[in-house]
């Protein structure tokens, strides 16, 4: 069956709860919109508190009734691959429904979103094989640290990578045995939904994953409020993260925040210059900017920077804007036209505090079905002091600044003076720069002389207002199981050798 036959099956989208597809308890919608044509594809459950009590009963059920308990760590990595199968099985619906509730070009979703999906279960199936545990010998006693779940966890993920931030949290969750509520953005709903399918397809039994769509103010508080939800691992907006930390910390739940990000991209004079072109364009506009990890800010060196400048505004204009369904399409939608208002107020600020728009900035002319689509070319800016409010706040669309520099310590200065500290880059062929300068970083993470480079294992998370913890690896296990430490007295010299 083609995809846009499939398809039609998950325009009306509904909450996942207790094995069952259900609407919200009293029956009210939100549309869902295709931002590249602003026309509504579908609707999905405007769920409320009551609906999340119901969710959590049966996640709660599940943990402490039903046979999830009773899994070993195999049974739930054998869980997890056959997840990452049948996902993989369905890639170009996942992928189609992914670029329709995103606007981000289908090549996008085909070519990172659905594939790391894929990997981030399959990753987390061979990390709980083989994650090991702590034992501590003493002369007349033992330590051994035992794991268990953490409980019920709420899981809350933004509208820029969907399914790929979803499944980052719900494979460590399954992996360490929790049940789940999970709530997508109300912007996009539809992969979530799909892999709640998924779940309850491959076997996982019922009651251990629930889905429950709405707004974040309504069900997205009433989840983080709700006294039986034990952790809470949120990805989105450092604003919001403040308001979920400040619901969860009165209740001691374990919490994961990972937010927003102004991260610098530090070009320096002796890079190899095709290459930091080509990796600060990938920084720059992938997903039309809407990537935590994007390089909004780009330092580059003075003695290169007017010919720096020149090759990526070129670049910049040469990109193919259009159809997010297009193959040929690199630049896509914003998430929504409101999104697109917010992006376009901060170019406004940027000429009104000086700054000099070297290409785009404006909203394209687009044709037929696309004109009222929430397309932003993308957008370069020069000449802006860094302490200014567009260098300083998140943007989160396909705008940058760039900005001079001339010694190390001056490219530290602006790198590290914004609040933020999720990620930066660094372009030099000197590694005992590129060393000391990631050293010097105020960020949870550094890519030398490339971007978005990902090896699961590491931490990842940001600093200051860029979040608190870390995801990944043994990271995540650790943050979805409570260690707990058995002490067992033997007497003394109860393991020396010999008599
Ligand atoms: O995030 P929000 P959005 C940044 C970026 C973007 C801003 C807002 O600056 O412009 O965040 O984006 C739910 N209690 N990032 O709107 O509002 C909400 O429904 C509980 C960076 O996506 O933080 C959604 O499911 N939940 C980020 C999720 O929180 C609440 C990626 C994120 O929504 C809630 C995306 C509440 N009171 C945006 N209010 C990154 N670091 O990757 C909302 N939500």
């Amino acid at each position: 069956m083609e995809v846009e036959e499939q398809v039609l099956a998950w325009n009306t989208l509904q909450n996942f709860i207790n094995g069952q597809f259900v609407p919200a308890k009293d029956g009210e919608t939100l549309d869902n919109i295709y931002p590249a044509t602003s026309q509504v594809a579908g609707t999905i459950p405007r769920s409320k508190s009551q609906d999340v009590e119901v969710a959590v009963s049966s996640a709660k059920d599940a943990l402490h009734l039903g046979p999830w308990g009773k899994t070993s760590v195999n049974e739930r990595a054998d869980l997890l691959e056959a997840i990452a199968q049948e996902i993989e099985d369905n890639f170009e619906l996942f992928a189609y429904l992914e670029s329709r509730d995103t606007g981000k070009p289908l090549s996008l979703t085909r070519r990172v979103d659905i594939p790391r999906a894929i990997s981030n279960f399959r990753f987390f199936a061979g990390a709980v094989r083989h994650s090991r545990d702590d034992f501590h010998p003493m002369s007349d006693a033992f330590n051994y640290t035992l794991r268990r779940p953490v409980g019920v966890v709420g899981l809350i993920t933004p509208w820029n990578l969907p399914l790929y931030l979803l499944s980052w949290k719900v494979a460590p969750a399954l992996a360490m045995g929790n049940t789940i509520v999970a709530k997508p953005s109300e912007l996009t709903p539809s992969t979530a939904t799909l892999l709640a399918d998924v779940i309850s397809r491959v076997g996982v039994p019922q009651g251990v994953f629930q889905l429950v769509h709405g707004l974040g103010a309504e069900v997205g508080q009433a989840i983080v409020e709700h006294p039986d939800i034990s952790a809470i691992s949120f990805t989105g907006g450092t604003v919001t993260g403040k308001r979920v930390a400040a619901t969860a910390a009165p209740q001691f739940k374990k919490l994961s925040l990972e937010l927003g990000g102004k991260n610098p991209n530090i070009i320096f004079a002796d890079c190899d210059f095709e290459k930091a072109v080509e990796g600060t364009m990938r920084a720059s506009f992938t997903n039309q900017g809407q990537v935590c990890l994007c390089g909004s800010r780009v330092l580059v060196q003075r003695e290169i920077f007017d010919a720096f400048t020149e090759a990526i505004v070129e670049k910049t204009k040469a990109l193919v804007l259009g159809d997010p369904m297009d193959p040929q399409t690199e630049v896509g939608a914003l998430v929504s036209v409101d999104h697109l208002e917010k992006v376009k107020g901060y170019v406004e600020l940027a000429k009104e505090e000086g700054g000099d728009v070297l290409c785009g900035g404006e909203r394209p002319e687009m044709p037929g079905v696309f004109a009222d689509g929430a397309f932003l070319l993308p957008t370069i800016i020069s000449g802006l002091t860094p302490q200014c409010r567009t260098v300083q706040e998140e943007i989160f669309g396909p705008v940058i600044t760039l900005h001079p520099f001339d010694t190390v310590e001056e490219a530290l200065e602006i790198a590290n003076g914004v609040r933020y500290g999720l990620a930066a880059s660094v372009w030099t062929q000197d590694l005992q720069k590129a060393h000391r300068v990631s050293a010097a970083l105020e960020t949870g993470m550094v890519w030398v002389n490339t971007w978005l480079h990902r090896d699961l294992r590491v931490p990842f998370g940001g600093l200051k207002d860029s979040g608190v913890g870390r995801e990944g690896g043994a990271y995540s296990l650790s943050f979805f199981s409570e260690a707990r430490n058995i002490c067992i007295h033997m007497g003394e010299h109860w393991n020396n050798i010999g008599s």
